[in-house]
């Protein structure tokens, strides 16, 4: 007879049997990652339907370790958002206002300015400054703030303005995007951030964010930055209405024009956040088990791209230190005053110490490398990083 203490509960693999929650259907899948073979359309849709979790996540990470070893890289970074007004209507953005509204807001060359000495003051390598589609404001507005802060704090990479607002500057303009991208490069611009993709497919992109620029102007405008000579980021929101063809359909258009270009540095996945905006009214948070999927399968897919991204202020700090074992090796940065998110219901906090970027990396047992936006390595003492020690500081959020 035996005893209740030795009894198996339901479900429980004998000793070297295969356990029921390995899916053997990713097995071919497996081959192929293993001798470096380009997994196909059909082969992400089956990563999109599996349950099998675990060999997703040996699987990314046998690829993030053959590219990027055991190092995560982070950044110090600031965002700067330099008006929320924006002519479109996004259905997932909780960031936006109407030109009239009451949290409209438009900063000030004396506020942007504050921002950037208070980011060179810290010590940051990077400013991120993407911001809304104003109504009045001309693309000389836009100009002027990588002008004045280059002139101002030339020790700052200026990553600016996504692929939409390209395309606005272009429409304000009716100038080439080639053109404008020529001048502000030499104002100081330093490259491109990844936003602005959503979801590629029409039949998505036309329900969530019609009329600003389509995957093909998206695409182009990196190709074109591309062709300069400059880099780049990519970025996908999931966990909303699209379904798993639109997201494997928008890894593959990436693919193909990272083929061409080689310009893309990093891919970000997006995780929709619902709060404060039409598109989340009816739709949950994506879960965790779609987190690390979505990151694991943007490294299966995207063999082309150096670095995945596991952004701690979207995917939440404790899912951002998991995904280094998915297949992220990057964590982004400090961030400070990031207004996207928060406004659609994040609760990350707004900035992370490098002290806390480090440990969260260590914990994870991968080597934090401090790399500028480029990824080139940043060394410096810790004792000369303003930022290490530091307490977080109020924010404007
Ligand atoms: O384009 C807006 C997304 C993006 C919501 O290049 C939302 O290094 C989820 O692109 N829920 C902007 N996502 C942020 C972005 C980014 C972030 C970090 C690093 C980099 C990089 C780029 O945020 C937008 C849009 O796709 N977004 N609203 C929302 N409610
Ligand atoms: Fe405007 Fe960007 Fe928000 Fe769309 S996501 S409404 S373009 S600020």
């Amino acid at each position: 007879m035996t005893s209740p203490t030795s009894a198996k509960p339901p479900g429980a693999v004998p000793p070297g049997a295969t356990p029921p929650w390995r899916d053997p259907r990713l097995e071919p899948i497996r081959e192929k990652v293993y001798s470096g073979q380009r997994l196909s359309f059909e082969d992400g849709l089956l990563l999109e339907e599996t349950h099998d979790l675990l060999t997703l996540g040996e699987l990314a990470n046998y690829v993030r370790e053959q590219k990027n070893g055991h190092v995560t890289y982070y950044n110090v970074n600031m965002h700067l958002n330099p008006t929320n007004v924006c002519v479109y209507r996004c259905a997932f953005c909780s960031f936006r206002a109407d030109l009239k509204a009451a949290n409209a807001y438009v900063m000030t060359d004396e506020e942007i300015l504050a921002r950037a000495r208070e980011a060179a003051e810290r010590g940051a390598t990077e400013l991120h400054i993407v911001g809304g589609l104003h109504h009045l404001l001309p693309y000389e507005w836009y100009y002027n703030i990588i002008a004045n802060i280059h002139r101002h704090y030339p020790q700052l990479h200026l990553k600016a303005w996504t692929a939409v607002e390209w395309d606005w500057f272009s429409r304000l303009t009716k100038r080439p995007i080639r053109e404008l991208m020529l001048e502000m490069r030499d104002a100081g611009l330093g490259s491109l951030p990844g936003g602005g993709a959503e979801i590629f497919h029409p039949e998505i992109r036309r329900q969530i964010c019609d009329y600003k620029a389509d995957a093909e102007q998206w695409l182009e405008v990196h190709r074109q930055w591309h062709e300069l000579g400059g880099k780049s980021n990519a970025t996908m929101l999931y966990g909303h209405i699209e379904k798993p063809y639109h997201r494997i359909d928008h890894l593959l258009r990436l693919r193909a024009l990272q083929d061409q270009t080689g310009g893309f540095q990093t891919f970000i996945p997006l995780a929709f956040h619902p709060a404060n905006n039409p598109l989340g009214r009816n739709l949950p948070k994506p879960s965790g088990m779609m987190d690390l999927k979505m990151i694991a399968i943007a490294r299966l897919m995207l063999d082309n791209f150096p670095h995945i991204k596991a952004y701690w202020q979207m995917l939440g700090v404790k899912t951002a230190q998991v995904a280094q074992s998915w297949g992220a090796d990057d964590i982004d940065g400090t961030v400070v005053y990031e207004r996207i998110y928060h406004a659609a219901g994040s609760d990350a906090p707004q900035e992370l110490t490098v002290a806390e970027l480090e440990r969260l990396i260590r914990e994870a047992g991968r080597i934090p490398v401090e790399r500028d936006t480029l990824y080139r390595p940043v060394l410096r003492s810790q004792s000369r990083n303003p930022i290490a020690d530091s307490t977080p500081v109020a924010t404007l959020a």
